[in-house]
């Protein structure tokens, strides 16, 4: 059985508005990844992080799925084998296109999770600091995303179904990230065909059999219709 484990980083939601990371002009030109995306930076100034996030959430929920997370939502209801949808975006743009069961390895903005007890509930659109977890109680209430240093969400998953993959495509992303970046190397040891989409080079783009580049909403259209048509390789 064919299966397609796809993933995507910040570039698949760029030309819905929402910025990316390390492009010129992505976040962290304007905010110190120590400021604001680990686990230390929440526990010296949680309201700096929490305002953050809260921005982030603003932008998200303005922002509306393009056309290339509704080509990866046909693709996964109209493909006649598995596809896995692996992204470490933490907008909603892949289910509001129509994709259903996407992994989130990097979590959701919509998530709030407990530092202290590890619960978890759906996040209101502005998080207050030293917000109370509704289990435990104690004010250590923090977004539901994972941070440098934090082991992303949903791993034994993604390794099981990229050892399974027949073919593995990224799309967006920067390949700057690990362990996400390593995922062409696991489907390659799976035998996998490995496809980058992307504006421009990443940092792993040699390790993949294809290359397709320009903006995700003309590539990715094209690569699913190519797909569903049986015109790969
Ligand atoms: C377009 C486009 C358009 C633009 N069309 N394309 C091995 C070696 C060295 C270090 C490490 C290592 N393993 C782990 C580490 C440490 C660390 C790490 O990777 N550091 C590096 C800096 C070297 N990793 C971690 O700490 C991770 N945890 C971990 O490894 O735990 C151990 C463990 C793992 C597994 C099992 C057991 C234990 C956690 C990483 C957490 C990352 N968190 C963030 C923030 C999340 C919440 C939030 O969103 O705020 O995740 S950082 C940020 O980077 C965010 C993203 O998901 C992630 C990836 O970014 P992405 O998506 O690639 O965006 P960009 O901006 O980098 O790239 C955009 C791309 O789009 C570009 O290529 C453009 O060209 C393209 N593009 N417009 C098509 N229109």
């Amino acid at each position: 059985m064919e299966k397609i484990v796809i993933l995507t980083g910040a570039g698949i939601s760029a030309e819905s508005g929402l910025d990316t990371f390390r492009d010129e002009d992505g976040l962290w030109s304007r905010h110190r990844i120590e400021d604001v995306a680990t686990p230390e930076a929440f526990a010296r100034d949680p309201g700096l992080v929490q305002a953050f996030y809260n921005m982030r959430r603003r932008e998200a929920a303005k922002a509306r799925p393009n056309a290339a997370h509704e080509a990866l939502a046909r693709l996964m209801q109209a493909y006649q084998g598995d596809v896995v949808l692996v992204t470490q975006n933490v907008d909603d743009l892949h289910e509001r296109a129509g994709s259903q069961g996407v992994i989130h390895m990097h979590g959701h903005l919509r998530g709030a999770l407990c530092a202290a007890c590890g619960h978890r509930w759906l996040a209101p659109e502005e998080m207050a600091t030293g917000e109370a977890c509704p289990s435990c109680n104690q004010a250590t209430a923090r977004p539901d995303v994972v941070w440098f240093g934090e082991i992303p969400y949903q791993m034994d998953e993604i390794y099981d179904h990229l050892s399974e993959a027949t073919l593995f495509a990224a799309i967006g992303t920067s390949g700057q990230v690990y362990p996400a970046a390593g995922f062409v190397i696991e489907a390659k040891a799976a035998r996998a065909y490995t496809v980058e989409l992307n504006l421009e080079t990443s940092d792993v783009t040699s390790a993949f059999a294809e290359i397709r580049t320009g903006p995700a909403t003309q590539i990715v259209p094209a690569w699913v219709d190519d797909l569903l048509s049986d015109r790969t390789s």
